[in-house]
């Protein structure tokens, strides 16, 4: 058995174009990184992992790769990248990189092959399939499958060239490369071999738990209203995932100590993460699972319902039970495709707004499992102020407007409502550093807005109050270092009924901690026996006993 570092450990998330630009072009850049890298040491994170930086279009912000094995020359270069490399290990911390080989861009030479005529050599590297029977090819419903592409439009792009549709689950400018093809994971395991001959400590796999299709491919399930179908019986967790993953294993990390690997799975459920994630099974070492962020979406993805605390107590309930013996979580609640939690499950008005954060950081990371802090979180940082569609950048959210708004006739204000609650940009607006113009991201005017609220929610700020979620973040990251509890112990949910407090227990040898959150801006007694002289362990606010002011948390250790 390895060694499992990483159960201890904190990842910080950077998406790279919104961190700090450093030479002045409004995108953020891997000098920028560079220059704030004692930001994160101070933080006291382990492991920082870069959202893709390699050479791309940008059509998805980088999840669309045209050269695996260079850096876009937005970002910077490979002698860059290297010294970046070098600064991350200097300060003890560890570099993952994103893997995003469910596709590759449209302008990857392997697709250029593949798309250039129907018995190139690389054809079969991606999915390439005649129109449907007796229709006209290219045509509104010829498309092979009736499946929906995730930013709107079908799964399948017709090109004219051969006269066939290619397959993307994502934009038509991400075709989805076909593992079923030895020769495609042998291309893939021999870049990702590269990369850790270069030093380095891993990756987070992009929709990982997509590679393996269901053959044949058939249709997916339509509902009314909706002009596409749910084509994902087709492709989530298809029959030939673990296989791939074991392969994947054994060529690329078999014999290679101190990794991390991190298989992105939305759609994953308990029982298949613990096949990935078991330790005999040479898969992954974690799941990065989408259940409690999807805790405020119902049947239908045109409304926003409001967050109920017993589903999502429910839902970690159940991975923390699931995952106790075999198996392992990442805990998480931002990244780069979700809006900013504190905005979300919190309150982020300037009255709770640091209150909120600091509660909700709290309750995740002494969850079992393994925490990501994404860029600006330790910071408290809200959702944006979007006026109208022309303020969003993200293919998802203007793709999903256009579909719902001109295909779907839907109310262009109701849609926006949602994506206000819910795009990704929410989490793409610049690292706010200072109160200097931009937020200090860039001395021009930035690729996204930055947030107005920069002046009074910035590093600099938080750096210099210790009473800040900065600050607060620090001591929740020093406390998964110092207390195995944390780490190892058992878990057991407390008040899994109430709606307003969040509870738990830790329990390791004589050792036990407690966890409460308060989830409202009420006070709130909580009743739960036996912590009577129980050692206060961290509170985001003064602490009196179980009466939970609003949005406290409150951490207790007993030992015996
Ligand atoms: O995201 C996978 C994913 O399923 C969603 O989170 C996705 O962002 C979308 O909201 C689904 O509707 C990963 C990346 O994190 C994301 O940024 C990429 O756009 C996507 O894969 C494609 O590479």
């Amino acid at each position: 058995m390895t060694d499992l570092w990483w159960k201890s450990a904190v990842v910080y998330q950077i998406y790279p174009r919104s961190f700090a630009d450093a030479d002045g072009d409004g995108m953020g850049d891997l000098r920028g990184i560079i220059d704030h890298l004692d930001h994160l040491a101070e933080l006291g994170v382990d492991v920082i992992w870069l959202s893709p930086i390699h050479r791309s279009p940008q059509d998805d912000n980088g999840y669309d790769i045209s050269d695996y094995q260079d850096i876009d020359p937005l970002f910077g270069d490979l002698a860059t990248f290297d010294e970046l490399m070098k600064g991350v290990h200097d300060r003890g911390m560890k570099l993952i990189m994103d893997l995003v080989v469910n596709h590759s861009s449209d302008e990857h030479a392997w697709f250029q092959e593949s798309r250039s005529s129907r018995d190139n050599p690389k054809r079969d590297w991606y999915w390439w399939r005649p129109g449907r029977e007796g229709m006209e090819p290219g045509t509104p419903g010829a498309e092979p499958t009736n499946w929906g592409s995730a930013f709107g439009g079908p799964a399948w792009e017709f090109d004219q060239k051969t006269g066939e549709y290619y397959m993307h689950l994502f934009s038509p400018k991400q075709p989805d490369l076909n593992w079923e093809n030895p020769e495609v994971r042998q291309a893939v395991y021999a870049m990702m071999r590269w990369w850790l001959d270069r030093g380095v400590d891993g990756f987070r796999m992009d929709v990982i738990n997509m590679i393996s299709k269901v053959l044949p491919l058939a249709d997916g399930r339509l509902t009314a209203g909706q002009a596409y179908a749910d084509g994902s019986a087709g492709y989530i967790n298809g029959p030939r995932n673990h296989e791939f993953l074991h392969e994947m294993y054994e060529q690329v990390f078999a014999g290679r100590d101190g990794l991390l690997t991190v298989g992105e799975m939305p759609g994953v459920t308990v029982d298949e993460a613990i096949l990935f994630t078991g330790q005999e099974r040479q898969e992954v070492d974690m799941v990065f699972q989408f259940d409690h962020v999807w805790a405020d979406r119902g049947g239908d993805p045109w409304r926003v319902f409001p967050l109920q605390l017993t589903v999502l107590k429910g839902i970690f309930g159940r991975w923390q039970a699931g995952l106790a013996e075999e198996g392992w979580n990442s805990l998480y609640w931002n990244n780069h495709d979700q809006p900013r939690v504190v905005s979300r499950y919190g309150d982020d008005s300037p009255e709770f707004r640091a209150a909120s954060a600091k509660m909700l950081g709290t309750v995740l990371h002494l969850h079992r499992g393994t925490p990501y802090v994404y860029q600006g979180e330790e910071l408290g940082m809200t959702n944006y102020p979007f006026q109208s569609i022309t303020d969003f950048r993200d293919i998802e959210a203007l793709g999903q407007f256009r579909q719902a708004t001109e295909i779907e006739g839907r109310e262009p204000a109701d849609v926006l409502t949602v994506l206000r609650a819910r795009g990704r940009d929410n989490a793409r607006t610049p690292m706010q550093w200072d109160d200097s113009a931009n937020g200090g991201f860039s001395t021009t005017t930035p690729w996204l807005a930055a947030n107005p609220n920069y002046p009074q929610i910035n590093a600099k700020a938080e750096r210099a109050d210790p009473d800040s979620v900065f600050h607060y973040y620090r001591q929740l990251i020093a406390l998964r270092h110092s207390e195995p509890a944390v780490v190892d112990g058992d878990f057991t949910m407390l008040l899994p009924n109430d709606e307003r407090l969040y509870a738990y227990t830790r329990k390791l040898g004589g050792t036990e901690l407690l966890v409460i959150g308060n989830f409202t801006g009420e006070t709130i007694e909580a009743e739960i026996d036996g912590w009577d002289g129980a050692e206060l362990v961290l509170s985001n606010l003064p602490a009196n006993g179980l009466t939970m002011a609003p949005w406290q948390a409150v951490v207790l250790r007993r030992t015996r």
